[in-house]
């Protein structure tokens, strides 16, 4: 009888949802930054509250597929930082909660900017421009300048770059070739770079690692990913393409009908005050913050002397437009034979 009475209570428990077992103090986190500032934020945020963080780290357009397939059953609290348009598309499909925080009075006005376009249901928390790093003991002559310069012979299987579908540098890639040459020059562009190219890989910034090591000549990243490497000591130089390049709003959104929405709100307030948002530079990530207080760390990009299109974020975050480009980049690109 007794035996009876566990296995149905056992068979009931593992039936309850997650939300369940959650207990106040507790916070899902799903991270798209770096690992290591993934850590240190969790680290920080625990420490001033108390409250423990159980952090997932996945690339952007990973993060977005595990919250697109949980809806309605939603494991996680809060996706904290990755690239915008996966944000844009998580609140256009209705799986992030509106919210408009008394720190967006703080913020710069692309960040508020990126809340506005989402009706509030994400918000930028820092940026960063898109560009390439090469290894200069491998590029020695003629380094490239230029997207075009990628597509030289010199580089057959030279370099790396994210698929789109997984990560969200790549799908700022994507985006950012298509406004600025039109979609079919742009997928010409792509097929042509594909012989360039040895390997697409999962996450967004493997790619300049790769470069770092000498294990591949040149890696498609943003550019603060590329002077990451060079802080740490690897031969990396970091170009800003002559033509012009886009950039990403990193974001930050709560997930609707997370199990722990108070640790959810107060990870939010917190992650968008300055003091949190100048742990980045400490866990070497050179973006530039959100929170117009925070210092912009000296090693990031300075935005204002790069080429930057006018990136349509409420364009290329739409459901239709992002999931459209991804199919394309899938039949065109992504079948094509290595
Ligand atoms: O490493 C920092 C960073 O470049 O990573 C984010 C990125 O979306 C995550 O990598 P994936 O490309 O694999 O998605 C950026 O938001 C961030 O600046």
């Amino acid at each position: 009888m007794y035996r009876r009475f566990t296995l149905a209570a056992a068979t009931a428990l593992a039936l309850l949802p997650v939300s369940t077992f959650a207990q106040s103090n507790e916070l899902v986190l799903y991270c798209s930054v770096g690992e290591e500032w993934c850590r240190a934020q969790s680290e920080a945020f625990s420490r001033e509250t108390g409250i423990n963080v159980l952090m997932t780290r996945k690339s952007s357009g990973e993060t977005f597929a595990q919250i697109k397939a949980e809806e309605g059953q939603p494991r996680g609290d809060v996706w904290w930082g990755g690239t915008g348009d996966p944000h844009l598309q998580a609140a256009q499909e209705g799986l992030t909660e509106e919210y408009k925080s008394p720190m967006l009075a703080e913020l710069q006005a692309w960040a508020v900017g990126q809340a506005e376009t989402s009706g509030f249901r994400t918000v930028g928390i820092y940026a960063g421009a898109l560009g390439f790093g090469y290894n200069s003991t491998l590029v020695t002559e003629n380094p490239p300048a230029c997207w075009k310069d990628l597509l030289d012979a010199r580089y057959k299987e030279d370099i790396q770059v994210a698929n789109p579908n997984s990560s969200g540098t790549s799908y700022t890639m994507l985006a950012t070739m298509v406004q600025l040459m039109g979609e079919d020059e742009a997928f010409a562009y792509l097929k042509d770079l594909h012989a360039n190219i040895n390997q697409y890989t999962k996450s967004g910034s493997a790619p300049i690692r790769a470069a770092a090591t000498g294990e591949s000549a040149i890696g498609i990243v943003f550019m603060h990913d590329a002077v990451a490497q060079t802080v740490e000591g690897a031969p990396i130089v970091t170009v800003a393409p002559c033509e012009g390049t886009g950039y990403e709003v990193g974001s930050m959104s709560l997930i609707k009908g997370g199990p722990n929405p108070e640790a959810a709100k107060a990870w939010y307030e917190w992650a968008l005050s300055a003091k949190a948002q100048e742990i980045g530079a400490t866990a070497k990530s050179f973006q530039v913050p959100s929170n117009s207080n925070a210092a912009t760390p000296p090693e990031a990009p300075k935005l204002a002397d790069i080429k930057l299109i006018d990136y349509d974020f409420a364009k290329y975050g739409s459901s239709e437009v992002r999931t459209a480009l991804l199919a394309r980049w899938d039949a065109e690109i992504g079948a094509l034979p290595k």
